[in-house]
């Protein structure tokens, strides 16, 4: 810089003091015009913004050297929370998840002679799920007829979904990846935003709400969520598709219970049922046929939530103190008397 041209020569020397004039005034110029235009076409979003939402909620503050539960695991190694009671704010996810509009599509299927848990399942579900939301229950049954006629409160609908049967009952449990697939594609994604994808020999003891929502979730099968990786029964022969080695996975899922986003159960319901193809042009079937599935996809797709088996259990197995809530029960069954039939 040529110290001449003093402390008003230009910015750091490189332009005179008349180009830097001529810069000024366009610059002013550009940023008048580009106010005016936001003013007179206004932020390109159809509703006004809002900076704060105006409900205002009362709740102890969340205390970082006191986690709420200290007898069980409330995160996975990857950050997906594990949900049990205790860990969770309903209000505060009620309020973000009305803010959202969400309809939930239950998933259930009654085949056969199964149709006769419908009426306990869907009036304990009026009663406890999802409780003050949108509730769409998708009903797959081969016997439209027996669906019993169910009292259900607003903003929420029953959907008969007629399917064909299959002899064995391995083959009706399977199925239910293919069918899911298929009304995911064809139907759930344009009416839901969630699905959750249930056995139907259940009923509702307490509240399962908008907390087990999330991208892509599972549950921790009652009988294993204690147990060794070893225990695990997970599918052990290289020759199916379903195969996991003895050196690998996380936890051990139940088949009857499990959902996420409609597109991420539709990956889910795809990529399981194609698996259940290959084994059967291959002349084998899984141990726990679209469970194990379930277990190899959710081993190498990870849930981004985890149910306890809170949501998920059979009194069979007792009453263990850490469970504080028993939300979601296996009606007892006989098998042979029910299966096949
Ligand atoms: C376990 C799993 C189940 C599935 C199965 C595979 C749990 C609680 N359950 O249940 O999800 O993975 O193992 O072996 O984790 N169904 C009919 N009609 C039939 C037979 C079955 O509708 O004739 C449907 C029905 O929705 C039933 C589901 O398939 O709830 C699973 O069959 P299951 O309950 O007899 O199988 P289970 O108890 O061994």
């Amino acid at each position: 810089m040529d110290k001449d041209q003093g402390k008003t020569g230009g910015v750091k020397g490189y332009f005179p003091k008349s180009t830097l004039y001529v810069m000024g005034c366009t610059t002013l110029l550009c940023f008048s015009f580009g106010y005016i235009w936001n003013m007179s076409n206004g932020p390109c979003l159809d509703t006004p913004i809002k900076i704060f939402s105006t409900v205002k909620m009362i709740y102890t503050k969340p205390q970082i050297l006191k986690p709420p539960r200290s007898d069980v695991l409330m995160m996975t190694p990857w950050f997906a929370p594990i949900v049990w009671e205790g860990t969770y704010n309903s209000e505060i996810l009620n309020e973000q998840f009305r803010q959202r509009n969400v309809t939930v599509g239950l998933t259930v299927f009654a085949i056969k002679k199964y149709v006769v848990f419908l009426k306990t399942f869907l009036e304990t579900a009026e009663t406890y799920l999802m409780v003050g939301h949108r509730v769409n229950y998708y009903i797959f049954t081969d016997r439209p007829e027996e669906v019993p006629k169910v009292a259900l409160k607003e903003g929420r609908n029953v959907v008969v979904l007629q399917v064909q049967n299959y002899p064995r009952w391995q083959e009706i449990s399977m199925r239910r990846m293919e069918m899911l697939s298929l009304f995911s594609q064809q139907r759930f994604i344009n009416e839901v935003s969630y699905l959750v994808c249930v056995d139907v020999d259940m009923r509702f003891n307490d509240q399962v709400g908008v907390e087990i929502l999330s991208d892509l979730f599972g549950t921790l099968h009652p009988g294993f969520y204690t147990a060794e990786r070893r225990s695990f029964t997970y599918e052990h022969r290289p020759a199916s598709q379903a195969y996991v080695p003895s050196d690998e996975g996380d936890f051990y899922y139940a088949g009857g219970f499990f959902g996420g986003t409609v597109t991420e159960v539709y990956k889910l319901t795809k990529k399981c049922h194609e698996a259940i193809m290959v084994d059967k042009a291959n002349g084998i079937e899984a141990i726990w046929q679209e469970e194990s599935h379930l277990n190899k996809y959710f081993l190498y797709h990870k849930p981004t939530k985890i149910l306890s088996p809170e949501y998920l259990w059979d009194d069979n197995l007792g009453r263990p103190e850490i469970l504080k809530k028993r939300r979601f029960l296996a009606v007892p069954k006989n098998h042979a008397a029910i299966r096949n039939k």
